[in-house]
Parts: C-alpha cells; sequence; structure tokens
C-alpha cells in the first residue's frame, strides 16, 4: 500500500465544477474578479483617450470567474478570463499583466472564444507574443510576464490553469512595462 503524509499540501475530496463554455462563465464562482476601464490606469500609451472613455460610462474591461483551491504547491488553480473588445486610442484592450510571484510557475491558456494574443516578457527583456482563439493553447512558461490582447470584435474568453502557489506580482512589470503594444494602424494589427 503507498503510504502518503498530508502536510505540505492540503487534502481536499475531489469535485465537479460547472463551466458554461458559451456564456463565459462559472455560475457558481466564489471569485469574480471585476476591472473596469479606471482599473487601467497607467497601463495605456493614450492616457487622454483613457480618461475619455472612464467619463464615458467606465466601461467594463475584463472579469476572472475563479472557484479557488488552496493557493499551495501541488494544486492548480484555474479560471475563465473573459477580456472585452475595445480600443484605447489605438491599443487593443489588454489585461494589466503580471509575473507570478512564484516566478518559476508556468500556466496554460485555452482560447474559447475570440481572438487576440498572449504577450510575454521575461525580466531580462525578451518578448514574445502568441495568437489566441478557440483550439490554439497557449503555454506560457516559467519566468514569463503575460498579459491577454483582445484584436477581435467579440469577447476573448480562455481557460487558464496554474499552480496554486503562484500568486500574482503586478508591481515588477508595471513599472517595466512590456516592450512592445498591440495597435490597430491603418486597419492592421501591428506590434511596436
Ligand atoms: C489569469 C489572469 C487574468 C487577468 O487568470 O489573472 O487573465 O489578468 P490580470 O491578472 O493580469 O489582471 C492569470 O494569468 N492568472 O495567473
Ligand atoms: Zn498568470
Amino acid at each position: 500500500m503507498l503510504n502518503y503524509v498530508v502536510d505540505r499540501t492540503s487534502f481536499l475530496e475531489p469535485f465537479v465544477v460547472d463551466v458554461d463554455v458559451d456564456a463565459a462563465t462559472m455560475p457558481k464562482a466564489t471569485n469574480h474578479l471585476v476591472r473596469r476601464a479606471s482599473a487601467m490606469r497607467g497601463h495605456y500609451a493614450d492616457a487622454a483617450a483613457l480618461d475619455e472613455l472612464i467619463r464615458n460610462g467606465d466601461p467594463l474591461h475584463y472579469e476572472v470567474f475563479e472557484t479557488p483551491v488552496p493557493e499551495e504547491y501541488g494544486h492548480l488553480m484555474y479560471c475563465i478570463s473573459k477580456l472585452q473588445p475595445g480600443r484605447v486610442g489605438n491599443e487593443f484592450f489588454m489585461t494589466k499583466g503580471h509575473y507570478h510571484t512564484v516566478l518559476e510557475t508556468a500556466e496554460t491558456y485555452l482560447g474559447l472564444q475570440g481572438t487576440g494574443f498572449m504577450v510575454m516578457k521575461t525580466p531580462d527583456g525578451t518578448f514574445n507574443a502568441q495568437p489566441i482563439s478557440r483550439g490554439k493553447m497557449v503555454y506560457v512558461p516559467p519566468y514569463w510576464a503575460h498579459r491577454s490582447v483582445n484584436t477581435g470584435d467579440e469577447p476573448l474568453v480562455s481557460w487558464c490553469v496554474y499552480p496554486g502557489e503562484a500568486g500574482h506580482n503586478y508591481g515588477d512589470i508595471e513599472d517595466e512595462g512590456f516592450p512592445k503594444r498591440v495597435l490597430l494602424e491603418n486597419g492592421q494589427i501591428v506590434m511596436r
């Protein structure tokens, strides 16, 4: 018989969670994070365009639905991320982006609806961007800060999974900024 000792990692009973893939919600989510345009100050190049958006109703930017498990080594956090379409000036709507506090932790993002990019950066400044849409899974390896960008005209919905102990570090990438922005220029999606 395999012996096990429950010490580093909480023991849970198995469970099932309802995920409404079409509506992009977890109906019984206990955590529902909502970020409106006003939560995005400092993130877009065109601060005046963001202020204008905030004055004109402060629209919903993105939501994250989670039913959390212990934030511990061994567990897996999972969530739905739903980012609205739109632009601030010529820059596509995006999430704040973060490093994981435990930098050596990865994340998978399976695209469910919409189209966009996962833009990523290492602490030494290396940049990468991968397309995401229904049926594409972006693997965000350890060490990479990550931000989703919606370049389409419907919500960009993804299913995220990451280690329980990962945590979110927003401050460092906010100070550094991502090396490139995703913009609409002359009808073309460009990164620069
Ligand atoms: C995702 C993100 C979610 C929102 O669950 O947290 O897309 O983006 P921000 O956290 O950058 O505002 C994830 O990457 N979790 O680790
Ligand atoms: Zn993450």
